[in-house]
């Protein structure tokens, strides 16, 4: 059994990692400042894990959260570009400053691998799609800045000081638990939220941008590679489908699938927002074996239904 850290571990993505680990018995410890998560996202496997409340932007949470473990998850995160753009040194604190105290106190801690929550937005709007993570990056929001800083922080602290860090990039992240209750919030929770509730949702822009929608159970297999695959670290990989649909699209799928007489209304396109994402996954299928299981119409589903749950 081996000792993982999950930081952000009551948030969305964080959770469903945590969930994984205590099912293949593994120890687990989490992290989380409940700024963005939730305790009850921990409810199924609170008695198996450990529950540190605390901000890592603070040195000493982030000492005593890695203090023993061998695996680091660093998942906590402010993650969104909109509220980066109107808040963005709150946003630097969380994504940046905390990520820098968390691999110092890794270090010091002999941590054997620490897997970042990297972000398709590093890329700006990117000439090549699909796009493999060797080409230049355009940060456009400082959301993507403060992610590119992270990989950087982590590349770092692999050449200068030997500690093994490995960044998956995601890309636009959806599921179960994702809290729809935001404006920052992902908008596949946001649009399924309208539809069940019978309200308008907006459409940011025209809707034909694309994105390259990712159920959450692909993000952990590809992330619980990551952390145990040989040879990767102080790399950069993309954990995606590899696929994508416009906002237009999308809407209209959920929308059939929910049976709701709602129509969208458009609004102005977001500040910074990235036309079109698509990952290339071949480096994640090549170096982890990774390929992704959950497609997207079985995602938006599963995603429904629990959705329908949680809601009534
Ligand atoms: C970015 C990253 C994603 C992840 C995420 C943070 C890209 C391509 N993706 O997602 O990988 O890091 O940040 O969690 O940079 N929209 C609407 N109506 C709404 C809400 C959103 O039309 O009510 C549009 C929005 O303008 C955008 C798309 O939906 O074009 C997706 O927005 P999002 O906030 O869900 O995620 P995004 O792409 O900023």
């Amino acid at each position: 059994m081996a000792h993982y850290l999950v930081t952000g571990g009551a948030g969305f993505i964080g959770s469903h990692l945590v969930e994984e680990l205590v099912r293949r018995g593994e120890r687990v410890r989490v992290v989380d400042s409940l700024v963005t998560g939730y305790r009850r996202n921990l409810a199924a496997v609170a008695s198996r894990v450990e529950f540190i409340e605390g901000d890592l932007a603070q040195a000493a949470v982030a000492a005593a959260a890695s203090a023993g473990v061998d695996y680091i998850l660093h998942q906590a995160a402010i993650p969104s570009v909109p509220r980066s753009v109107t808040e963005p040194v709150f946003c630097h604190e969380a994504n940046v400053n905390a990520t820098l105290n968390l691999l110092v106190a890794a270090r010091d801690a002999g941590v054997r691998r620490l897997v970042f929550a990297g972000s398709s937005s590093v890329y700006g709007n990117v000439a090549v799609l699909p796009t493999h993570e060797d080409v230049p990056l355009d940060p456009l929001t400082p959301y993507a800045l403060q992610k590119l800083i992270g990989e950087q922080y982590l590349r770092l602290f692999t050449s200068l000081y030997g500690l093994e860090t490995v960044t998956t990039r995601y890309f636009n992240v959806f599921g179960p638990r994702q809290d729809p209750s935001s404006a920052y919030s992902g908008v596949i929770s946001l649009f399924i939220r309208s539809l069940l509730d019978g309200r308008t949702p907006t459409i940011f822009g025209d809707g034909e941008q694309t994105r390259d929608f990712t159920y959450v159970a692909n993000v952990v297999d590809g992330v619980l590679k990551a952390c145990h695959a040989p040879g990767v670290a102080g790399g950069v990989i993309n954990v995606a489908t590899g696929g994508r649909v416009s906002l237009n699209t999308l809407f209209g799928t959920l929308r059939s699938l929910t049976g709701a007489d709602v129509v969208a209304t458009y609004g102005p396109a977001r500040r910074g927002d990235i036309r079109d994402s698509q990952a290339n996954i071949g480096r994640a299928r090549a170096l982890l074996g990774y390929s992704p299981t959950v497609e997207l119409p079985e995602g938006l589903a599963r995603t429904l239904a629990w959705a329908r749950q949680a809601g009534s």
